[in-house]
Order: structure tokens, then sequence, then C-alpha cells
């Protein structure tokens, strides 16, 4: 009996210590966003998509509102879960999927080409000691072509010159606390030890990088937040 009472106490401290724990939500768009437009896709590429047009994924948005394609990190966290997996994006149908990642400094970035057709694979970083590198993918028996980067930066762009709107975005960060969004807006920063922090979140269009939406949080064993981003006006 004795050493039952000694386990449960020692359980009831483990329980009550947790140091870290996931930081979980929604994002959800808040007006109606432009209408999108259709890829200018030439005759070849447009043959990957029978019957249906692609068309420009700049708000992608799920029924009950919930908003894909967000950047969501914690500002100016350090350490985090090693990233030994690479970030793989894929060409597909003359499109980049996904249209945007995130990855850390240093992390293999990997891109496919699942095509028939040549691409070429165009970083365009503006981050010192980022490496912007031009080169071809002829189709898809050809390798994978690997790339990563020494310092943060926030949507660092691939482009395929060879068809002028297939673009990509990848946030590098030099941590570990950081993930895009879903279909259905939700997202999970797993492993974050307790404490206060800044959650940051960036989206192309309705929270670029200097009107990034912040919440301040406070992680213990976890955390739930839940945000909106707001269209924004159109230009005058
Ligand atoms: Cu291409």
């Amino acid at each position: 009996m004795k050493s039952l009472i000694l386990t449960l106490t020692a359980l009831a401290i483990v329980a009550g210590t947790a140091s870290a724990g996931d930081v979980t939500g929604k994002i959800t768009l808040k007006g109606t966003p432009p209408p999108e437009g259709p890829l200018p896709i030439d005759p070849t590429c447009s043959k990957f998509h029978p019957g249906k047009a692609p068309t420009t994924r700049f708000y992608v948005v799920d029924a009950t509102g919930g908003l894909a394609d967000c950047v969501v990190y914690l500002e100016g966290a350090k350490g985090g879960a090693t990233a030994d997996k690479p970030v793989v994006i894929d060409q597909k149908g003359c499109e980049y999927l996904p249209y945007i990642s995130t990855a850390r400094v240093g992390q293999t970035v990997r891109v496919l080409n699942s095509d028939p057709v040549m691409h070429n694979v165009h970083p365009t970083p503006t981050g010192e000691g980022n490496k912007e590198q031009n080169r071809v993918q002829l189709n898809a028996s050809a390798p994978a072509l690997d790339h990563s980067f020494p310092t943060a930066e926030k949507f660092l762009r691939f482009k395929c010159d060879v068809h002028g709107w297939m673009f990509a975005y990848v946030s590098v960060f030099d941590h570990g606390f950081h993930t895009v969004s879903a279909k259905d807006g939700s997202f999970k920063i797993t492993g974050v030890p307790d404490g206060k922090y800044k959650l940051v979140v960036e989206h192309r269009r309705a929270a670029p990088v200097g009107k990034s939406v912040v919440k301040e949080i406070e992680v213990n064993g976890g955390a739930m937040v839940n945000l909106t981003l707001e269209v924004p006006a159109p230009a005058k």
C-alpha cells in the first residue's frame, strides 16, 4: 500500500510539471476574398487539368472559413525538434504543391518533378548567404533537386522560368517552432516548452510580412489559440 501511494505521488508530480506541449488552433478568414483568377497556363500544361482550369491560390478557404496556407510560428523561439527530414515540394500539373511551406535553417528543401515536361527550379532568396540557384529538371525521371538555406527568411520565393505562373514560397526559421495551416485552417506546433510567447501568423494576402497578426500566448503543457484574419480592404 505504501509503495502504491508513493507511485501515485510520483505520477502526480510528473503530471504537474509538464514541461512542453502542443500549440494548436484554427485560423479563420473574415470577409469575402476577391475571386481567384485563372492561371495563364499554356496548352501543354492545360492537358494535365482536364475539365478544370487551375486558378490562383491567394485565399484557400474551406466551408467553415478555415484559412489554409498561413505561416504560423513562435517569434524568437529557440531550439525545437531537429529537422532531419526534407521539406518536399512537388511540381505537378505545372503547379508547385504545396504553395506555402516552412523549413528550418539548414534543412533540406527537396523539389520533385512529377510532370512529363521540363521545369526549372529557381529559388530567388534575399537573405544573406541564401543562394540563388537555377537548375533544370527534364521530367519525372530527373533526380530531385535539394536546397538548403543558412539564413532565416520569410516567404523565400521559388519560381519556374519555363512557366511564368509557377510560384512557391518557403519561410525559413532559425528554430523549429513553425508550421503552415491546413485546408481547414487548423495548425499544430509540437513540443513547445512552457512559457510565454508571441504567436505570429503571416499570410501572403491577409497578413503579409509587416502586417502580421500577433497574439501573446502562455504555454502550460500546451495551448489552444484561435485567430481571425481579415480580408484587407481593396486598395483605392
Ligand atoms: Cu515549370
